[in-house]
């Protein structure tokens, strides 16, 4: 009998546990782990393919640097690492290291590689940062951060619970965003006592199962929840009591919803008056409510507002701080990273708004492309695939031409590492320790640390040994500083424990270093070649200080930095990943930072486009008169993560979806072929005729149209959806972009 071995699903946020056989190099079967707190052996169908990810043809084995003719020749490490920490500091002497770019630092199963880039990044003087995260999240965050005072205030739904669980622009079927995701919608949907409510143009996976849809035209959700709240307050259906007991400024929120005239906001969103007041009293009367906003709202128009309003809904009906409603949940780390010390407050050249630290991604190629003093001259892109997931991919392309050195850690030739001067590969996230910091649930919160199921492919390294060898290379890693610390990692965790602490405080210029000194330290000291995983037990330590009771709750003991280090122990053996804090409701109000404790309902920056929503043109131009969702999920898409196009058994190019009447009026067939065209750029692709859409709605899915290595040379399969997408689409106060709405013409072709 082969061995199963616990590890991770890393396709999505939810990071399921899973189980694995092996044979030689390849991944041979793979099923849910039972023992994994959260997931309890739940697994969907996309994990059965994970030896995509770990043997694609095009998995990278040495470092490549571009020649002057364009092409890659391959160099030994010790010369890519020498020349990458030359040209960097180059860079930061001529040009000063904040125009060096950090961009990624972790996928959907990896962020160790974040931390350990954070100790590169100071060394290069490099202090602004972007990801994915800039350009879906950050308005949420900000919204957060406004309401609950701070944008790490982040509030989650407890489906397993709530009475009520509404899904706005999110198909969980598909992407899952909460654990055991298909189990739990069937049990909300079959359980006439709960109601599942979805507001979403298409008709889902999960539309079909719920109790509710409203069918919303695209772009209009901000319509849709102002006039929701607009019934809640008409109807009188608002929670007094909780608005009294624990929010400021009910009384701005009834002024800035005074406009809305619900039956005109109705039919703008065209969901019936009627149908929007049963939902409304719906939310109102119930126990519990869940809500979950996700892209469908975040990159769509009116973005921000749109998270404002969405947590509004849950706030006026008191679902906050309650079993089966929305929490502020704990985090084994942070995933935004913060602001740097040394970085404005927005970016160098446009000025535009820094979110948890993060650039807004479409902004990005205007940060390059300018002959500002202040632009963006060299980058450093980690686990990350811009050229292919940001807006306009055209553009990208010519903004990271325009850079004096582009540098890309991947483990695949990816659509980016084609545009790098130098790419170095790492190992897979199944050949050394890895970990993800989506630790975003209530009431318990769940982490897991991967072990490595193989060696290091030859020729790659895991990215904390590749940022060490740079650090070293930049000179900025003295001996001196390290051999104490190796001293006291001789002596055991707590020994080193004291001497740490005291380093960090004695020697703040070690303080940005640290993930790295942990690894030189305390890492070699580690079992099973765990070193890499020695950032680990910095953030259990801080976990724990941050919410002792919490963890205490979960089982762990001891007093100081015992409970860190028993907490550390647990994540360190525990293959199946550790159940490190567990809530209770009162914690959401401990973990409010507002000076008052109570919650701010008024957001002055957003009322002025709230109340202008009346006034907004209804026409849209004429010569694009189809909205096109540009990066659907559905059952093969996995991001960027499985690049041979192999691995879909069904939907292989990645079909147009549209709906039947508009697909009769074009002439166009199913399984034909369409011409899409938008302002950016027209491309040719298979078509699938669905009534799950509304006329006027077309989508393409996401993670399309890689280049990959076939028989004859490298093949594109599908539509890339950011060759159609435009920068200036995006969200004016959060950058957030609109590739959920994307206005295009479509053809037969
Ligand atoms: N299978 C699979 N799962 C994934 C991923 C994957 O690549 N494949 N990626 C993961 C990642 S990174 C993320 S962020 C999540 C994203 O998860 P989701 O946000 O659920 O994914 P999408 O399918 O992009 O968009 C959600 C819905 O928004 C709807 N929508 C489009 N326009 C509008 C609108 O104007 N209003 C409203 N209300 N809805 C609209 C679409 O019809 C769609 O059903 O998925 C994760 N899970
Ligand atoms: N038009 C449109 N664009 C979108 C979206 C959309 O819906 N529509 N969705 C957006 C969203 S929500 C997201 S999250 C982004 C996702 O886009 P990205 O953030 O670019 O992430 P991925 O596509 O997951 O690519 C991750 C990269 O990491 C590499 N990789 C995998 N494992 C490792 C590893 O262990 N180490 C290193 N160094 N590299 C590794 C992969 O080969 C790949 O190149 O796309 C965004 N772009
Ligand atoms: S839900 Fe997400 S993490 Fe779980 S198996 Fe599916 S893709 Fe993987
Ligand atoms: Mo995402």
């Amino acid at each position: 009998m082969a061995e199963w071995r616990q590890t991770a699903c890393i396709l999505c946020s939810i990071n399921c546990g899973i189980e694995v056989q092996t044979e030689g190099r390849r991944i041979s079967k793979v099923r849910g782990d039972k023992a994994h707190p959260a997931s309890q052996g739940y697994a969907c169908e996309k994990p059965h393919q994970l030896d995509f990810y770990q043997n694609g043809r095009d998995r990278l084995t040495s470092p490549l640097r571009r020649r002057n003719d364009g092409s890659f020749e391959e160099i030994d490490w010790d010369t890519a690492i020498r020349e990458i920490a030359e040209k960097f500091l180059a860079v930061r002497d001529r040009h000063g290291g904040e125009t060096i770019l950090y961009y990624g630092g972790g996928g959907q199963g990896n962020h160790l590689c974040g931390g350990y880039g954070r100790a590169t990044r100071a060394a290069m003087g490099s202090v602004y940062a972007s990801n994915a995260l800039a350009q879906e999240k950050t308005g949420e965050f900000w919204v957060d951060g406004q309401l609950f005072g701070r944008p790490s205030c982040h509030t989650t739904g407890d489906f397993e619970r709530a009475e009520v669980a509404v899904f706005l622009g999110k198909n969980p079927w598909h992407s899952h965003g909460f654990p055991r995701a298909r189990v739990v919608l069937k049990e909300i949907s079959k359980d006439p006592q709960r109601t599942l409510i979805v507001i979403d143009p298409r008709r889902t996976e999960t539309a079909e199962m719920a109790d509710f849809h409203l069918q919303v035209r695209p772009g209009t959700d901000a319509f849709c929840l102002s006039a929701l709240l607009a019934i809640l307050i008409e109807e009188e259906l608002v929670d007094a009591q909780f608005i009294e007991q624990h929010c400021n400024g009910y009384d701005g929120v009834v002024e800035s919803l005074r406009d809305v005239s619900i039956a005109d906001y109705s039919r703008r969103c065209d969901v019936p008056e009627e149908l929007l007041r049963t939902v409304a009293r719906r939310i109102a009367t119930a126990s519990s409510v869940s809500i979950f906003e996700d892209l469908g709202i975040q990159q769509a128009p009116h973005s921000t507002l749109n998270s404002y309003l969405e947590k509004l809904l849950f706030l006026l009906t008191g679902n906050f701080g309650v079993a089966g409603g929305m929490n502020l949940h704990s985090r084994f780390a942070n995933l935004g990273g913060g602001r740097s010390p040394g970085a404005a407050p927005v970016s160098p050249v446009g000025g535009h708004r820094i979110i948890t630290g993060l650039i807004p991604c479409n902004v990005i190629p205007d940060e390059i492309l300018t002959d500002h003093p202040k632009r963006f001259r060299a980058a450093l892109i980690e686990s990350a695939n811009p050229v292919h997931s940001l807006a306009d991919s055209q553009r990208m392309r010519e903004a990271l031409a325009a850079l004096e050195l582009v540098v890309v850690i991947d483990v695949a030739m990816s659509e980016t590492a084609r545009c790098a001067d130098y790419v170095l590969p790492a190992s897979s996230q199944f050949e050394k320790w890895e970990a993800t910091f989506f630790t975003l649930e209530f009431p318990h919160n769940v982490f897991q640390l991967r072990a490595p199921l193989f060696d290091p492919l030859p020729g790659t390294l895991p990215e904390v040994e590749i940022h060490a060898r740079l650090l070293r290379a930049m000179g900025a890693l003295d001996d001196a500083d390290l051999e104490p610390l190796r001293a006291a990692a001789a002596k055991g965790r707590a020994a080193f424990a004291g001497a740490f602490f005291a380093a960090l405080s004695e020697k703040p210029h070690l303080k940005p270093l640290a993930s790295i000194v942990l690894y030189e330290t305390l890492g070699r000291t580690l079992p099973d070649r765990a070193a890499e995983a020695a950032a680990v037990w910095a953030l259990a330590h801080t976990c724990a200080m941050q919410y002792p009771e919490s963890v205490r709750r979960a089982g762990f003991t001891g007093e100081g930095l015992e409970l860190g280090e028993a907490l550390f122990d647990a994540v360190l053996t525990g293959a199946s990943g550790v159940t490190f804090t567990i809530d209770d409701y009162e914690e959401t109000w401990r973990r409010m930072a507002t000076p008052d404790g109570r919650i701010n309902l008024v957001i002055e920056e957003l009322v002025g486009e709230l109340r202008g929503l009346r006034d907004e043109s209804e026409a849209g131009p004429a010569d694009f008169p189809f909205v096109l969702s540009a990066g659907e999920r559905r059952s093969f898409t996995a991001n960027t993560i499985y690049r041979d196009p192999a691995w879909r058994r069904k939907d292989a190019h990645g079909a147009l979806r549209i709906n039947p009447d508009d697909a009769a009026s074009l002439g166009i067939a199913d399984g034909g072929t369409a011409r899409v065209t938008t302002q950016r750029a027209s491309v040719e692709t298979t078509v699938e005729i669905t009534d799950t859409l509304r006329p006027g709605h077309i989508t393409l899915p996401n993670g399309l149209g890689l280049s990959y290595p076939g028989t004859a040379g490298d093949e594109v399969r599908g539509v890339a959806p950011n060759e159609l997408t435009s920068s200036e689409d995006r969200d004016w106060f959060a950058g957030t972009p609109w590739h959920k709405h994307v206005r295009a013409r479509v053809e037969a072709a």
